[in-house]
């Protein structure tokens, strides 16, 4: 053990993390394991009440927590919400944009406003919730963007294209992010997670073609479980990726690594 100890290097204590869409599945799990790793939690939903009773959870198990529910594909309400952060003094130190909603139809059947609220809700929302929060962090030299794509950013999936076009999107956002904000102190990242055991995916679950079919196409030959995702968002959120920028780490059991 060295003479002066450095700060543990996954230590969160002291930073602030926003995550959008934290009121359950992926975002509720990565905000608790950021919070185990000592962040301040601001948890973030559209609907008030659902989020203050998780919120209400949280407390009750010992996190630090604020709630903030804003719909993060509305620019006047991510605009608002960060200037109440502002008055209230607080910095968002970590953004995980998680936000996201699944429509499973066939293109030719798609409506224009299934695909616009798709698209607005998983890919323009973090631009949004990003471009806010990072005139912030850049003013201050540091910040973590963690931003949670998909396999889908990298394959399509028959009748889940605005889907898939979002979350593509989301991969290369995330450069464009590491391209402009990476010179201020930032580190802008991607998770894309495999397919999780999460109430969005619950119809494929009990599907039981669809299930065999993750289970034989995964090497790990099993669905994920949210909170496997914690390790790669604490590693993303703390010191030991300053020098990450721009990447896309898969935490889906193997699926996209093999044919
Ligand atoms: C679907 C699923 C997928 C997964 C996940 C895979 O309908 O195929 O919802 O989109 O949720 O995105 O990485």
């Amino acid at each position: 053990m060295p003479a002066t100890p450095k700060p543990p290097l996954f230590d969160l204590s002291g930073r602030t993390a926003l995550v959008t869409g934290s009121s359950r599945g992926l975002g509720r799990a990565i905000a608790e394991g950021l919070g185990d790793a000592g962040a301040r939690l601001v948890v973030n939903g559209r609907d008030p009440d659902s989020l203050a009773a998780v919120a209400a959870e949280m407390r009750e198990a010992g996190y630090d927590v604020r709630e903030a529910s804003f719909d993060v594909a509305r620019e006047d309400a991510v605009e608002a919400a960060f200037a109440a952060f502002d008055a209230d003094m607080i910095e968002i130190d970590i953004l995980v944009n998680n936000a996201g909603i699944q429509h499973r139809q066939p293109m030719v059947e798609l409506r224009l406003a299934d695909w616009q609220r798709v698209i607005d809700t998983n890919l323009t929302s973090a631009f949004l919730v990003g471009r806010e929060a990072a005139k912030r962090m850049i003013g201050r030299g540091y910040g973590k963007v963690i931003n949670i794509g998909s396999l889908t950013s990298e394959l399509a999936r028959a009748t889940v294209i605005p889907y898939t076009v979002a979350k593509g999107g989301i991969r290369l956002l995330t450069k464009g992010m590491a391209a402009e904000w990476a010179g201020a102190g930032i580190q802008a990242n991607a998770i894309g997670p495999g397919y999780m055991l999460t109430d969005m995916n619950e119809a494929l679950v009990n599907d039981p073609t669809f299930d065999a079919w993750v289970k034989g196409r995964t090497p790990a030959g099993r669905w994920g479980a949210p909170d496997e995702l914690v390790g790669t968002a604490v590693f993303l959120a703390s010191d030991a990726s300053n020098y990450v920028n721009g990447q896309m780490i898969y935490v889906d059991g193997g699926m996209l690594s093999v044919l």
